[in-house]
């Protein structure tokens, strides 16, 4: 295990459920750097950089926080030399085998070259409404009535020897992952559970917390709304 892995575990081991925060620097004209230092205070435990990131970006975020940057990317373009680790990652219950092991084939020689920690991670898309994520990675989306499904899945990613499962309802997604969904999941699995997509209020940061996520990622609403509610979801957390 490398030392942005074990940073990891450990901040939820001492908190609980952390909070991750995904970054597009293209949607943080001139407001980066003050973003940046806000969410090491406010205690988030580490910047992911979603896409097809370019070296500039990562390189950028780098040098404005001491933060660790995990790059979470969407194919073989996001393997950038500048960051700390990589969620390498499956989507586990696409049909395409591009998203289940192509892509990971092509972009691994990268992270070896590049020395980047890897992360090994199960991704589920889940949900009932049709989002970006589920579009593009083809994924049978797991209903959250089906929670026992989801279950089933990242059980398997576990066996298989990742070492997180993401639980993703999609970037904006109206309703963020179902409660009773991540009790189903965290209470099967012995690794942490990371929850994502749609996350809008303190309130619900907190059920997903109590309800056993170990991570919580929050993207869009820190390019829309500014710190406000990112600040007191990160507070809400570390109360939960
Ligand atoms: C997307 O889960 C993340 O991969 C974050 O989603 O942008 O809705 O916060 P939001």
């Amino acid at each position: 295990m490398g030392p942005v892995e074990a940073s990891l575990l450990s901040a939820i081991k001492e908190r609980g459920c952390i909070h991750l925060s995904l970054i597009d620097p293209e949607k943080f004209p001139g407001r980066l750097s003050k973003s940046l230092e806000d969410l090491e205070s406010w205690g988030t435990a580490a910047i992911m950089v979603g896409g097809s990131t370019l070296d500039g970006t990562v390189k950028k975020i780098k040098e404005l926080t001491d933060l660790p940057v995990i790059l979470f990317p969407n194919g073989p373009a996001g393997v950038s030399r500048f960051a700390d680790a990589i969620f390498f990652m499956s989507l586990l219950n696409s049909s395409s085998p591009r998203f289940l092991i192509l892509a990971q084939a092509k972009g691994a020689p990268s992270v070896k070259r590049f020395k980047l920690e890897p992360i090994p991670l199960g991704y589920l898309v889940v949900g009932d409404s049709k989002t970006a994520v589920s579009s593009v990675g083809r994924a049978n989306r797991i209903p959250y009535s089906k929670p026992e499904l989801a279950a089933a899945y990242a059980l398997a990613a576990q066996y298989l020897g990742m070492r997180f499962v993401y639980l993703e309802a999609g970037s904006g997604a109206e309703h963020p992952v179902d409660t009773s969904m991540v009790e189903k999941v965290s209470s099967d699995l012995t690794i942490p559970v990371i929850v994502g997509g749609g996350i809008r209020t303190p309130d619900q940061a907190r059920a997903l917390a109590k309800a056993g996520a170990s991570a919580i990622v929050t993207g869009t609403l820190l390019e829309q709304q500014g710190p406000g509610p990112v600040k007191s979801i990160v507070s809400a957390m570390r109360r939960a």
